[in-house]
């Protein structure tokens, strides 16, 4: 399991988490370590967010990969965790700090 609670990623009565913290908290789930976070990957990191709004987690999780995936080779990678971040925060709830 990834290292960060569960809680810190869309708990309102914690402080916002940094981008960096996304990724890592997203890298957390890359289960075959290759670098990329599959549609399956993403669904597991969804699940695991246990966020209310979260509960489609199979549905949520393509919309953010169809969001995300800019290069369209169906994962998402460190250049698009940035997307990512920035779907997560306007769709899913998540309180992240995008630093420009
Ligand atoms: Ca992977």
């Amino acid at each position: 399991m990834p290292m960060m609670n569960r809680m810190m990623i869309t708990n309102k009565e914690v402080e916002a988490i940094t981008e960096g913290d996304f990724k890592k908290w997203l890298m957390g789930f890359d289960r075959n370590n290759d670098g990329l976070i599959s549609k399956s990957e993403l669904r597991e990191a969804l699940r695991s967010s246990n966020h209310s709004r979260v509960r489609f987690a199979w549905l949520k999780g393509r919309l953010g990969m169809h969001a995300a995936d800019l290069n369209h080779d169906g994962f998402i990678d460190d250049s698009e965790t940035r997307a990512l971040a920035e779907y997560a925060r306007e769709h899913w709830g998540f309180r992240i700090i995008i630093v420009n």
